[in-house]
């Protein structure tokens, strides 16, 4: 593919740069909030960013829906989005995550690439870059989207079905690729996935397969920059291995996140300088704990009044309309949790509970603890995790079937 051209400034400060966003999860909501309203805002202050900051490229790393169906004012959402990235003229880089149906996300994505914002949502295809230019040469953008491990080990010739065993073979395309081309091509790779080391929240999608999710960051070793997708903190595994991390928080676990975007400039010869940009807050997230008075009393929880709230009721006794009552002084309260401060051993501690941040395997593990006396042997842990990846697996199949 003959490289593009890109604006005129385009490198005009001897850098390339970069906007690094990810994890739009456009139609999601948070609790009972709806959240296109933050979404059409941050899609707005993304555009202005890049015309502000004089952007040369725009990446988006997955996740740009919540759903493989999402619902209608969602894709218009998108659609609007599409529209104004395009008459920014400013060249766009898009992979589906593993929550967009990559078959759906990709429809009509000849057509868009006309316009300059190119998905990639094809796993084959990885290996074939979007070749933009600046004064200094070419730089390939590939487009790794979410590599759902038994779904496209045969097609990228991966030896075994994990998430590295298939990066890797994706890697090899890119990296092959990258031989093939002049001396002095720099490189972006755009991904979805877990890398070591990355610190998880509440709200991304567990994609554990075959046990295990995360990958080694070194299967990106030879890429100027790795722009990914996935978790949903801004963090920088590495200078050149980032996540953007999501726009807005979809679960009271990023409360203590800053959500935000990377501005990269990529130098003559592969340097990389990088800046986070603010996203918008439509309101803090504040996470409160204590009995009800407490709550309903204490002075300093008087910042918190116009926060979303999640508060945490230690009253041994679960007090009457708790959420009415809190909602008369944080009215923006969305969720209630129950912790009675009582012995750890309470058989009352309810169920839901006791399932908390606890994976689908190690719930049914638990359950054959607990009516055999005994926790499966390395075999019958196998056998249930076959079991988790057949079912995961059906379900993504019947997704790409439809
Ligand atoms: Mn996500």
């Amino acid at each position: 593919m003959a490289p593009e051209g890109l604006s005129e400034y385009a490198g005009r400060s001897g850098v390339l740069r970069i906007l690094h966003t990810s994890d739009w999860h456009l139609g999601r909501s948070f609790h009972r909030v709806n959240m296109l309203g933050a979404q059409a805002e941050f899609i707005g202050h993304l555009i202005a960013t890049a015309r502000e900051h004089e952007v040369d490229v725009v990446v988006v790393s997955g996740d740009v829906y919540d759903r493989a169906v999402p619902p209608l004012a969602a894709v218009e959402l998108f659609d609007d989005a599409l529209h104004r990235l395009a008459d920014l003229g400013i060249p766009t880089v898009m992979i589906s995550g593993n929550h967009d149906s990559a078959r759906r996300l990709g429809v009509g994505a000849g057509l868009i690439g006309r316009a300059g914002i190119h998905l990639r949502t094809a796993p084959a295809a990885c290996g074939e870059p979007v070749v933009l230019a600046d004064a200094h040469g070419d730089v390939a953008f590939y487009g790794l989207p979410y590599l759902e491990p038994a779904l496209v080990k045969d097609e990228l010739g991966a030896k075994r079905a994990g998430h590295e065993a298939v990066l890797g073979a994706a890697m090899q395309r890119v990296r092959a690729d990258l031989a093939g081309r002049p001396t002095g091509t720099r490189s972006v790779v755009l991904a979805h996935a877990f890398v070591t080391g990355g610190e998880a929240s509440d709200s991304e999608r567990d994609i554990t397969v075959g046990g295990v999710a995360a990958v080694p960051s070194g299967v990106f070793d030879g890429v100027d920059y790795v722009a990914l997708g996935h978790l949903h903190g801004s963090q920088a595994i590495s200078e050149r291995v980032r996540y953007s991390g999501s726009p807005l928080p979809y679960s009271f676990s990023e409360a203590a996140h800053r959500k935000s975007m990377w501005l990269v400039d990529l130098g003559p010869a592969g340097e990389i300088a990088a800046e986070r940009v603010d996203c918008p807050v439509p309101r803090p997230l504040a996470r409160i704990r204590g009995d009800i008075e407490t709550l309903l009393d204490a002075p300093e929880l008087a910042a918190h009044e116009e926060s979303w709230v999640e508060a945490t009721l230690t009253d041994p006794v679960r007090p009457d309309d708790p959420m009415a009552r809190l909602c008369e002084r944080f009215p923006h309260t969305l969720s209630l949790v129950f912790d009675p401060e009582r012995a750890p051993e309470d058989p009352d501690i309810s169920y839901a509970r006791r399932l908390e941040g606890r994976t689908d395997q190690q719930i049914a593990e638990d359950f054959v603890t607990h009516v055999r006396g005994a926790g499966p042997d390395e075999r019958e842990q196998a056998v249930l995790r076959a079991a988790f990846d057949t079912v995961r697996t059906d379900e993504t199949l019947r997704e790409v079937a439809r």
